[in-house]
């Protein structure tokens, strides 16, 4: 087969009767679009020859890194290096101590629909119908990142002492 066959499309086998993570990624992923099932990739990808590499963190094609802020009743701090490939999953868990975390909704974006500020998140079941009416109200901020290749904290978590 040519080569220019290959540089068309790509495919991904993926088992749509098992809801989860991987699903909930893919949904997100195509949210985009309408959930057409087609978004085109980022330039730096559809160049014939890229450099990119998503395990360098340090530079290259697609790499400008950002910090990704989510208040809630902690404050979140991400770095995200490539915000045109990176996918923002909110899950809420049950948390007791008598048994495990157990998965209660989820909502996955693409970073680049998220919309900063005070922003309701819609959650979603398990199977990807609406958990309506419950959302999470959170504030959401994108700033320049100050990551550096020899900075090891990517992300961080703060809460407010004294709390309930
Ligand atoms: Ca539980």
């Amino acid at each position: 087969m040519p080569r220019h066959c290959c540089d068309v499309s790509s495919l991904v086998a993926l088992n749509f009767q098992t809801p989860g993570e991987q699903m909930d990624l893919n949904q997100g992923r195509f949210l985009q679009n309408g959930l057409c099932g087609y978004v085109l990739k980022p330039l730096f990808m559809r160049q014939p020859n890229t450099s990119y590499n998503p395990e360098n963190v340090g530079g290259g094609p697609g790499h400008r890194p950002v910090l990704l802020t989510i208040r809630w009743d902690c404050t979140f701090n991400f770095t995200v290096h490539v915000p045109d490939l990176a996918l923002v999953r909110f899950v809420v868990e049950d948390h007791d101590y008598t048994s495990s975390n157990d998965f209660l909704g989820q909502f996955t974006l693409p970073f680049t629909s998220l919309r900063t500020g005070y922003r309701h998140v819609r959650l979603l079941k398990l199977d990807g119908s609406s958990l309506s009416p419950a959302s999470l109200f959170i504030h959401v901020e994108v700033t320049p990142s100050k990551f550096s290749a020899e900075s090891s904290a990517q992300s961080t978590v703060e809460c407010s002492a004294g709390k309930p």
